[in-house]
């Protein structure tokens, strides 16, 4: 599906995906956040300022992993909680057509990973560390623009939990193969490839938010609120940014959590994306802020510590609402 140069909202206006000009002044960037988390919970970043080759390099130790044999990958592995997964994606049977990385933000990548994963275990530890610095730094100075925009009198609120030392924030790698490898594969079991395989199924992020940064190769989608499926264009220049379900706890429905799903890859070449997801620490009780509700407002969701979201999340399917679990009666 080719991507659209306009998207339709709920009001059947058509816009585009909104893209933020981190070079704009902070009122008008501020203000283009806040409704682009309440209309979409998505939107595009450019002149973000995380510097090329921080990028470039853990792109190519990216590349340099995957491009291993599935034995030497398997040692860095199972992804749980941090290693080298393929196809299985939880633990409750999920699958996708992809390969990946999970790594701690915090102190990534202990020793024994670190030296599974690369043969020089100390640049890539290194180029985690400048990649993480950088987008972490990026995820702060939204937060920081968004609580500007929704007025907070501490304007650094959301931001201080991604800050924490023991901010519980994962960093991802996920590879897409070309459609070479697949091809030979389906061909051994004497079916076609199709347009419509799934990569990453339908899912929302539980964290705060997500920035994520993939190669020129298409495949991210996301949901609207009447469920159209809108295919995002490949910009390996921006960031894209999702807002996960604890943001939406805590601006008590304010922002929508984004729903979004990658598809199989349909090109020759690899796809490959990277996301940091910004977590509070374990112990951090999550509930909606007193400053997101009007006098005579409900709270949406009953508190609950990012240690109990996760542990609902994984022991649910990829795409359930886990945030249900913790409405409010
Ligand atoms: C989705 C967001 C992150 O990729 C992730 C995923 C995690 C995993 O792949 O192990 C989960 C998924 C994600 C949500 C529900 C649970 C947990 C797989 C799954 C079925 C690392 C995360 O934090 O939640």
């Amino acid at each position: 599906m080719p991507c659209p140069t306009s998207i339709r909202t709920k009001k059947t206006k058509a816009v585009g995906i909104p893209t933020i000009d981190l070079s704009q002044s902070r009122a008008i960037t501020s203000k283009s956040i806040v409704e682009a988390c309440q209309e979409f919970g998505f939107f595009k970043l450019i002149n973000h300022g995380v510097p090329h080759h921080a990028i470039a390099q853990l792109e190519s130790q990216g590349f340099d992993f995957f491009q291993k044999p599935s034995s030497e990958k398997h040692r860095a592995g199972p992804p749980n909680p941090f290693g080298y997964g393929c196809k299985s994606i939880g633990s409750n049977g999920d699958m996708g057509d992809l390969e990946y990385l999970l790594l701690p933000s915090h102190n990534p990548a202990t020793s024994i990973l670190q030296s599974s994963i690369s043969n020089d275990p100390l640049t890539f530890s290194h180029v985690v560390n400048e990649y993480v610095k950088s987008v972490r730094d990026l995820g702060c100075e939204i937060l920081d623009l968004i609580g500007e925009g929704l007025w907070l009198p501490n304007k650094s609120v959301f931001s201080n939990l991604i800050r924490d030392i023991h901010s519980d924030s994962v960093l991802r790698i996920n590879y897409y193969p070309g459609v070479q490898h697949i091809e030979n594969r389906e061909l051994s079991t004497k079916s076609h490839p199709s347009n419509d395989r799934i990569g990453f199924g339908e899912h929302s992020d539980p964290q705060i938010l997500t920035i994520l940064r993939a190669n020129d190769v298409d495949g991210l989608q996301i949901s609207l609120q009447d469920s159209i499926w809108v295919p995002v264009c490949p910009d390996p220049s921006a960031f894209y940014v999702l807002i996960g379900d604890v943001f939406q706890a805590m601006t008590n429905g304010r922002f929508v959590s984004v729903r979004h799903r990658a598809m199989a890859n349909n090109s020759k070449n690899p796809r490959m994306s990277i996301m940091y997801f910004g977590a509070p620490s374990l112990n951090t009780w999550i509930a909606p802020l007193s400053e997101m509700m009007l006098p005579n407002d409900k709270s949406l969701y009953k508190p609950f510590t990012w240690a109990q979201y996760k542990k609902a999340a994984y022991s649910l399917r990829l795409a359930d609402s886990r945030l249900d679990l913790f409405k409010a009666s």
